[in-house]
């Protein structure tokens, strides 16, 4: 894997990578709305626009490998994540099949399954239970993967990310925190593992409170470093900050969940 391209690169992840992934592959190009303002000399950077099709294959022009990272990265409203994670999905596969790509690594999130309780412990089998607008773009992105996988020979792997930030910053997020150096070896499993087809992992470092069953990634050799509890006392601080919310705090997907519910609150007893 020589050439890849990481679409999303002025985000928080992108940002956080282009220090990571430096030297692993020889030639990275870097993509986004617009360019990171401390782009350095020797980085490559390309300007596209997800929703537009012809500056996504501009982009996806002669690369192995792609990790999509790009798009709306929290809830929105319909015509954003419309706009940005179904159509921009769409475009970056379609083009990713035309320009014969070899690997795509999706950055889904853990909000394609929030609606599942915190204490029921959930394999990358259980059905998509979506907490959100954003969660269903990405469920979304996961199926139209496994669709130009299965069809059209890509090898696909899709990252549930939990919360990539260097240490976790409340009670959730010591169960879903991934290391941003944990990171860099899924996405390097995603292109360089000789037994992906499709995949689906979790994205989490090794989490003493975990809720995710991550074995499909520990037999493609995934060692996270990370653990969330050396960071227990700023995680509990960090807790403390929020306001008491049983439906936030009953499921997965927290606030996610609790924005705009209006349904029973009867399941997240408090
Ligand atoms: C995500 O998918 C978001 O991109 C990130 O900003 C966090 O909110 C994370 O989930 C989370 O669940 O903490």
């Amino acid at each position: 894997m020589k050439t890849v391209l990481v679409t999303g690169a002025a985000g928080g992840i992108g940002s956080r990578l282009r220090g990571l992934l430096k030297g692993v592959y020889p030639d990275i190009r870097w993509s986004d709305l617009r360019a990171p303002g401390d782009l350095a000399p020797g980085e490559t950077f390309i300007a596209a626009d997800l929703a537009n099709r012809a500056e996504v294959e501009r982009a996806v022009a002669g690369v192995e490998g792609i990790v999509h990272l790009g798009g709306f990265s929290v809830e929105g409203p319909w015509e954003a994540i419309l706009n940005a994670n179904i159509v921009g999905c769409y475009n970056l596969f379609e083009a990713a099949r035309r320009a014969s790509v070899k690997r795509v690594v999706f950055a889904s999130s853990n909000h394609a399954v929030g609606f599942y309780p915190r204490k029921r412990r959930i394999g990358v089998d259980a059905p998509v239970r979506p907490d959100s607008r954003y969660g269903v773009s990405k469920a979304f992105g996961e199926a139209l993967g496994a669709l130009y996988a299965y069809k059209h020979g890509l090898r696909v792997t899709c990252l549930r990310l939990g919360h990539v930030v260097d240490a976790p910053v409340d009670k959730r997020r010591l169960a879903i925190w991934l290391k941003p150096e944990d990171l860099v070896q899924l996405i390097r499993i995603g292109l360089e593992h000789p037994d992906i087809r499709y995949e689906i992992l979790f994205g989490t470092s090794d989490n003493e409170r975990a809720w995710w069953d991550n074995a499909p990634a520990f037999r493609l050799g995934y060692r996270p470093q990370g653990k969330a509890e050396d960071f227990i006392a700023q995680a509990l601080a960090g807790e403390r900050k929020h306001p008491v919310n049983t439906v936030a705090d009953w499921y997965q997907g927290g606030p996610f969940c609790s924005d705009e519910y209006d349904g029973d609150r009867e399941l997240a007893p408090s």
